[in-house]
């Protein structure tokens, strides 16, 4: 048989398995997308309990609800699991959703590898927990895990082999998810899709993707390190090394934290043009800070290690601070998009909205630890957990929030609840602030982080048992949110394709979307900037103008 060579060469769909194999196996961007993000959400909810446990420990003096055994393992995997395995996958699995949507692509490069991804980040993840379930229980050295505390005449539990493999297991699933997502902007944009009129979001996976390849073959390498060190114990016996093993971890452990920002920030960003009813203020200057801040994020490592005075201090403290400048730059793209719009105030703009002051105080508590007089005072104090959960829950949790309220409409085709929606938003103001504003205080009277136990004479009784009950009322905001998206996908108000008037190419299709992403009846519009459907609602209406001038 000849073939036509003008014929459409994408090869003919191949049936697929239905039901819950077909979901598990499928390579629609779509679904691998949602498995990610609901994987992701499931772990939170898992480390949100071990959490729970904390503070019910520290919520007295002298309190005996778990052993300071327990309660090492407890803060190890409740960090471990946050990091790898929450807020970093569940940003690339967004990028997975919702990229090709975004750049007018039917679908990713290489969605087998994403795939591929996803499991073994699954198993990453399963292998990491499964430490609870042996005899000396899980891993209990935190979420960097600096030897020789880690080796294995120090930790010898099984649990820490298995957080070992398991967040190796994990990482390499990041990874291979990254590339795969970069590989699609390169190769799959739409005719017209020009790098400059990408969305927001998009460019922001782009720098957030560049960061995860360059900095996560570092982790990789840190675990490395550290197995063979628990075989050959000679590797960690110079002091060398135990330094060395510091640099390579923040090598990783910095940019990860950008990882964790810049896709919520984007998120936020679109949520609040789009509720603002205006186009994104900024968008060359924001794509070049995201690119900036991305290329500087890989240099300023030594910052977590002022204290072990085996680093460049003036160096790291001189180019952290310079952070500031492509920081600035987006904070000042937020708020001018904002100003002098028509707010909407939706349960995605509150999420979106509360994002900017809270991820103020723990950008502002960053310039102080990044200054080297400061952080010797605060160092391994709970300044720190509390500078960190700004960063990580009140900042990017809160922007993974208005993501996940802004496009459930499109992913489900249902809508959640908006009474709902916004009672979670305001038990999460209140218990995040609640919960980790008293922790400067704390970190201030000098509380050591990592501690399971302090005494009345320490005088830290109050502020602990304020930071419990805010976790109490963020714990009762994250049940709200539970039933709200059970109860929604169970009663399925249809959402319409595009509820918000949305301004990027994914609302131009159907919600849910097909499995190619865009058909005749849901075409590509023109694409003339990064606001497609926002050009076409200006160009449509300013042709009714013209045709009522006429008349
Ligand atoms: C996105 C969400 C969160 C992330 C990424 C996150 C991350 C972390 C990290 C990295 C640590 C440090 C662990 C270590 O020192 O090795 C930590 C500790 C801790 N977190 Fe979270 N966390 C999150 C949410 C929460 C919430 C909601 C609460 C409270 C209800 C909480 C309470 C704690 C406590 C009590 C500690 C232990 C502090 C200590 O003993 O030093 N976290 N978290
Ligand atoms: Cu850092």
């Amino acid at each position: 048989m000849k073939t036509d060579p003008l014929a459409v060469t994408e090869p003919s769909p191949r049936p697929r398995p239905g039901g819950w194999l077909g979901l598990l196996t499928s390579t629609d961007h779509k679904r691998i997308g949602l498995l990610i993000i609901g994987t992701s959400l499931v772990l939170m909810f898992m480390m949100g309990v071990l959490a729970l446990l904390m503070r019910g420990q520290l919520a007295q003096p002298d309190e005996h609800l778990v052993s300071g055994q327990v309660y090492n393992q407890l803060f190890t995997i409740h960090g471990s699991g946050m990091i790898y395995m929450v807020m970093t996958p569940f940003a690339l699995g967004l990028g997975v959703y919702l990229v090709p949507l975004q750049i007018g692509a039917p679908g990713m490069a290489m969605p087998r590898t994403t795939l591929l991804g996803y499991w073994l980040y699954v198993f990453g993840a399963v292998t990491m927990l499964a430490g609870f379930a042996t005899p000396q229980g899980a891993h209990a050295d935190g979420w960097f895990s600096y030897p020789p505390m880690a080796d294995s005449e120090h930790s010898p539990s099984v649990g820490s082999d298995l957080w070992i493999v398991g967040v190796f297991l994990s990482a390499i699933g990041v990874i291979l998810i990254g590339w795969t997502v970069l590989w699609t902007v390169l190769r799959k944009r739409a005719p017209g899709m020009t790098m400059m009129r990408m969305p927001v979001f998009s460019w922001s996976m782009v720098a957030t993707c560049l960061m995860v390849i360059g900095a996560f073959p570092a982790l990789l390498a840190a675990l490395v390190m550290l197995a063979v060190g628990r075989v050959d114990p000679s590797v960690f016996a110079s002091n060398v090394w135990n330094i060395g093993y510091q640099h390579i971890f923040w090598f990783y452990g910095h940019p990860v934290v950008y990882v964790m920002f810049f896709p919520y920030l984007a998120a936020v960003g679109e949520v609040l043009a789009v509720f603002s009813g205006r186009r994104f203020f900024g968008y060359k200057g924001t794509v070049l800070a995201l690119l900036a801040f991305a290329a500087l994020s890989m240099s300023v490592w030594g910052h977590h290690m002022f204290a072990t005075g085996q680093a460049a201090n003036n160096y790291y403290s001189l180019t952290s601070i310079a952070l500031l400048m492509p920081a600035g730059i987006e904070y000042f793209a937020l708020i001018g998009t904002v100003l002098g719009g028509r707010l909407v105030f939706r349960t995605p703009m509150l999420f979106a909205l509360a994002f900017i002051p809270q991820f103020l105080i723990g950008g502002l508590t960053g310039i102080m630890v990044g200054t080297p007089v400061i952080d010797y005072h605060v160092t391994d104090s709970y300044f720190i957990v509390a500078h960190l959960h700004y960063v990580l829950f009140a900042g990017s949790a809160f922007g993974l929030f208005a993501a996940v309220y802004y496009w459930f409409p499109k992913a489900t085709g249902v809508l959640l609840r908006e009474g709902l929606g916004k009672l979670h938003f305001w038990l999460l103001v209140v218990g995040t602030n609640l919960t980790f504003l008293p922790m400067f205080g704390l970190g201030y009277l000098g509380m050591p982080r990592r501690i399971s136990s302090y005494s009345t004479v320490d005088g830290f009784s109050l502020l602990n048992l304020l930071s419990s009950c805010g976790a109490a009322v963020l714990a009762a905001g994250m049940l709200v949110f539970l039933f709200n998206i059970l109860e929604s996908l169970r009663s399925k108000r249809p959402a319409g394709d595009d509820p918000w008037h949305g301004h990027t190419l994914e609302w131009a299709t159907s919600s849910p979307p097909p499995e190619v992403n865009f058909t005749p009846q849901h075409p590509l519009p023109p694409i003339t900037s990064n606001a497609p459907l926002l050009d076409r609602r200006t160009r449509d209406r300013s042709a009714v103008d013209a045709e009522g001038s006429r008349k």
